[in-house]
C-alpha cells in the first residue's frame, strides 16, 4: 500500500464523517439558511474551528448552486477549493532538501506527541536526500528517552550526541551545535521532553535549550518545529500560543491521523496561525510520514477517491 493509500485509509473515519454528514444535511436540493445554518455547525464539530466554518458557511451561501447539480458533490468542491486555497501557502517541501549549512531543527511538543518517532522519520528522510544528520538526545528527564532516540539513530544509521539522564538539557544543545560545525553536520535534530504548555518551569526550559545553540551558530535555531497529535482535540490551539511565544515556531507536524476522526483540526490551526505544516504523521512505522500537500490532504479529508 502505498503512502497516499494509507493516507486516505487513515482518514477514512474523518471522511466518511464529512460526506455522510452532508448527507444528512441536505437531503433535498436546496440549500437555505436553515441547511446553511446545520453545515456550520456540522463543521464545527468535526474541529474544522469556528472562524473557517463560518468562511466556508459564507462562501457557499454566495455561490449559487445550480440545483440540476448534486449539491453534496458542489458543497465538497466548495470545501477542496477552500482547503487548498487556504493551505498550499502553507506548503513547505523544500524543508526536506539538502541543505549546505549546519542546520540546528528543534522538535518540540507535549508529552507523548509523537516527537521522538518523528525525529526517526524526518531523520530517514533528510538522510535519503544526502544531507549529513545527527540527532541530540536533549530528552534528559524522562527515563529511557535516550535509548529510545539511539534505537532510531541506530535504524537509520545517524549519530547521537546524549549526555546522562538528569543533565542539562541545553548543554546536550550545545554540544549539539559545536558538533554540527565542526563535523559539518547538515541537520541536526534536537529531540526534547515533552513538556505541558501551562508548565512555567519546563517553559523556560524550553527557551534555554532553544536559545544555547545561538552561542555557536548565531542565527540558530533554523527551524523549530512543533509536533501535535491530531487526537488532542482543542487543546491543540493553546499549545500552538504557548509554544510560539516561547520561540516562534516555523513549522508543524501533525501526528497520528491514521485512525482519527480529528483531521478537521488541521484546516482550524491553518486558518487561525497561517504557520508551514510541514508533514503528517500516519503511523508508528518510519516510513508513516507524509509530506505535507494541500490538495492530498483535500482529498483524504473529504473522502475523494
Ligand atoms: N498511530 C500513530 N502513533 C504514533 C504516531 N507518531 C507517534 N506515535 C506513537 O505515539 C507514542 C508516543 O510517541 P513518541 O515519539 O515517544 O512521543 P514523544 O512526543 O517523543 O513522547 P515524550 O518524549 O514522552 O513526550 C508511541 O507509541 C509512538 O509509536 C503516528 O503518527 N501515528
Ligand atoms: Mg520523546
Amino acid at each position: 500500500m502505498g503512502i497516499f493509500e494509507k493516507f486516505k485509509l487513515g482518514f477514512k473515519k474523518s471522511a466518511n464523517k464529512i460526506s455522510e454528514g452532508f448527507r444528512e444535511i441536505i437531503v433535498k436540493k436546496e440549500i437555505d439558511d436553515k441547511k446553511l445554518d446545520e453545515i456550520e455547525e456540522f463543521l464545527i464539530s468535526s474541529d474544522v474551528g469556528v472562524e473557517a466554518s463560518a468562511e466556508i458557511k459564507t462562501i457557499i451561501s454566495e455561490r449559487k448552486i445550480d440545483p440540476n447539480l448534486d449539491p453534496i458533490v458542489e458543497i465538497n468542491n466548495i470545501l477542496k477549493e477552500f482547503i487548498i486555497n487556504l493551505m498550499l501557502p502553507l506548503e513547505k517541501k523544500n524543508f526536506f532538501n539538502r541543505s549546505n549549512l549546519n542546520d540546528i531543527i528543534l522538535i518540540s511538543g507535549v508529552n507523548g506527541a509523537g516527537k521522538t518517532t518523528t525525529i526517526g522519520k524526518i531523520g530517514k528522510i533528510f538522510k535519503d536526500n544526502d544531507n549529513k544528520v545527527a540527532f541530540a538526545a536533549c530528552d534528559t528527564f524522562r527515563a529511557a528517552a535516550i535509548e529510545q532516540l539511539e534505537e532510531w539513530s541506530k535504524r537509520i544509521g545517524v549519530e547521537i550526541i546524549k549526555s546522562s539522564t538528569g543533565s542539562d538539557p541545553a548543554s546536550v544543545a550545545y554540544k549539539a551545535a559545536e558538533q554540527a560545525k565542526s563535523k559539518n553536520v547538515n541537520k541536526t535534530l534536537l529531540d526534547t521532553a515533552g513538556r505541558l504548555q501551562n508548565k512555567k518551569n519546563l517553559m523556560e526550559e524550553y527557551k534555554k535549550i532553544a536559545n544555547v545553540t545561538k552561542k555557536i551558530i548565531s542565527d540558530s535555531p533554523h527551524e523549530v518545529i512543533l509536533v501535535l497529535d491530531a487526537t488532542s482535540g482543542q487543546n491543540i490551539i493553546n499549545q500552538v500560543d504557548e509554544f510560539n511565544k516561547i520561540i516562534p515556531i516555523t513549522g508543524i507536524i501533525m501526528t497520528k491521523l491514521d485512525g482519527t476522526a480529528k483531521g478537521g483540526i488541521l484546516i482550524a490551526i491553518a486558518q487561525k496561525f497561517k504557520l508551514p505544516i510541514i508533514a503528517l504523521g500516519l503511523g508508528e512505522k518510519i516510513d508513516d510520514l507524509q509530506i505535507f500537500d494541500s490538495s492530498k490532504f483535500a482529498d483524504a479529508f473529504l473522502g475523494a477517491s
